[in-house]
């Protein structure tokens, strides 16, 4: 692996922004091909992810990884973009209506897009109509429902329920604190997953 590339994925497992951009420039001015920086990113969020789910890191150290992450997004998203590599598969992210918790949700948006997936956020107390605007729009391969609240899981099941019905060709999966695989079976949602890293795993097998 070039060293440049070795140095990325370091920075992001260990949450360093500077050091991130500085070796995805590097990498970038090495003329590395931009597949090959995106996939060190994605090994370096990959090993984040296992390690949060193992319960070896927790929120905050995702958290600076992801930002980490992003800085060398920030970079390479253009050079990806003009050399035609795009993200095979995109997802829909909101927290349901009624519902204003953000953080588990976005720690899954990011990484979603550490995983290469390309990410829509709608952000949060996000209305079926809404979700069914973004499918309208952009034809997604996923929806991703959180819910934080006992309270607004009626909400999340009202969303699944109208998508369904609505004959598009989107998987649904949901996620957030009180949703359990069983409540996930019941309101005909096609996954659950418990925390971030699970997302990612759910989200490829959805997409498969
Ligand atoms: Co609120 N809150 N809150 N809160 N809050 C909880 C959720 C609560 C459990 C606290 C408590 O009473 N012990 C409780 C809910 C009780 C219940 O419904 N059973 C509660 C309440 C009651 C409320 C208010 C009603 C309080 C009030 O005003 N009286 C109010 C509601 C506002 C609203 O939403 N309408 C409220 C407000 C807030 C703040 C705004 C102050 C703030 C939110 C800030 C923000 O998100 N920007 C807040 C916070 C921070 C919390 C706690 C403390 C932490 C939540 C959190 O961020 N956890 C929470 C208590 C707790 O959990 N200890 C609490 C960290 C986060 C990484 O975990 O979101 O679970 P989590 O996400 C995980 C997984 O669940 C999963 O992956 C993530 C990473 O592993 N996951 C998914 C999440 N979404 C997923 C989607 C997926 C897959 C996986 O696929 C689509």
């Amino acid at each position: 692996m070039h060293p440049e590339l070795q140095n990325l994925s370091q920075a992001i497992k260990a949450g360093k922004r500077k050091e991130a951009r500085a070796a995805t420039e590097a990498a970038l001015g090495a003329e590395v091909p931009p597949q090959s920086i995106l996939d060190a990113l994605m090994e370096g969020m990959s090993d984040v992810g296992k390690r949060f789910k193992a319960n070896e890191i927790f929120v905050p150290e995702v958290l600076v990884a992801a930002r980490a992450m992003q800085k060398s997004m920030d970079l390479l998203e253009p050079v990806l973009t003009a050399s035609g590599i795009q993200p095979k598969h995109s997802i829909v992210i909101g927290t349901v209506e009624g519902d204003l918790h953000d953080i588990g949700k976005n720690l899954v948006m990011m990484m979603l897009k550490g995983a290469n997936f390309k990410v829509i956020d709608l952000g949060v107390n996000v209305a079926l109509a809404k979700f069914a605007e973004a499918v309208e729009a952009h034809q997604p391969n996923v929806v991703a429902l959180s819910a934080l609240l006992t309270t607004t899981m009626p909400s999340m099941q009202n969303i699944v329920k109208a998508l369904n019905e609505s004959g598009k060709a989107v998987k649904i999966m949901v996620g957030g604190a009180p949703i359990t695989q069983n409540f996930a079976d019941q309101i005909g949602a096609d996954g659950y997953a418990p925390d971030a890293a699970s997302a990612v795993d759910l989200a490829h097998s959805l997409c498969a």
